[in-house]
């Protein structure tokens, strides 16, 4: 279901969002509503979006970023790693302590892992995870060892907060054989949602849905 996406609408769960607003995103025609945040998740603010969404019909999937938040009911689950990360905990650490607890509970089909790369240094993300800046050639390794070692299904270039180059988005989007290019960052119109839109197989959207809904309407194309 979610490979074969195009557009993402990511909602953060800590966020306010009007009923009018809401049902604008989830009718727009968008593959998928992800559900996401960084501060403030809790199951509460999860389970009351997903019910909101859940009177329309279009497919939710959930970003775990912790296992406390983790609802059941969507039809997807990813569960974000950081590759640019100084700090084993980001990688690896928290999921091996989630599943130390939780694998018997987890059913093993519903779930990918979500390979990030985060570029823009000034993006919270960046320094909550305490990532490194990486330079062209080790960016289009880490496309390479994500996309042929691990065999990922996605990898998710993140630029949150701004618009991305394009060109070194395009190498990875040439270089990845098996996976999916995510791109996430700066999609803001029409015209930014085009750019990318030939050099990423799956675009998400973000801010611009509380900063200006119908513009971020405008990212379908
Ligand atoms: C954020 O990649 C997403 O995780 C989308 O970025 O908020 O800049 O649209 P924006």
């Amino acid at each position: 279901m979610t490979r074969q996406a195009k557009h993402i609408f990511k909602l953060d769960p800590a966020k306010e969002i009007d009923d009018s607003t809401l049902k604008k995103i989830v009718n727009s025609g968008t593959d998928l509503i992800l559900v996401s945040g960084t501060d403030n998740v809790t199951e509460k603010n999860v389970y009351g979006l997903l019910s909101r969404i859940r009177e329309f019909d279009v497919a939710a999937a959930l970003e775990i970023s912790h296992p406390d938040a983790a609802v059941p009911g969507f039809d997807h689950y990813f569960v974000p790693t950081v590759i640019n990360t100084e700090d084993v905990n980001f990688t690896h650490g928290m999921l091996v302590e989630a599943l130390m607890e939780y694998h018997d509970f987890i059913d093993y089909e519903s779930i990918s892992l979500l390979p990030y790369i985060i570029m823009n240094q000034e993006c919270k993300a960046f320094k909550h995870a305490n990532c490194h800046a990486v330079c062209d050639e080790e960016f289009i390794a880490m496309i390479h060892m994500l996309d042929k070692l691990y065999k990922m299904d996605y990898i998710y270039i993140e630029y949150s907060g701004a618009f991305g180059d394009r060109e070194l988005v395009k190498e990875a989007y040439e270089a990845a054989e098996h996976a999916r290019i995510v791109y996430g960052g700066g999609i803001v119109s029409k015209e930014t949602a085009k750019e990318m839109d030939g050099v990423s197989d799956i675009m998400v959207v973000g801010n611009i849905i509380y900063d200006d809904a119908e513009r971020a309407l405008e990212t379908i194309i």
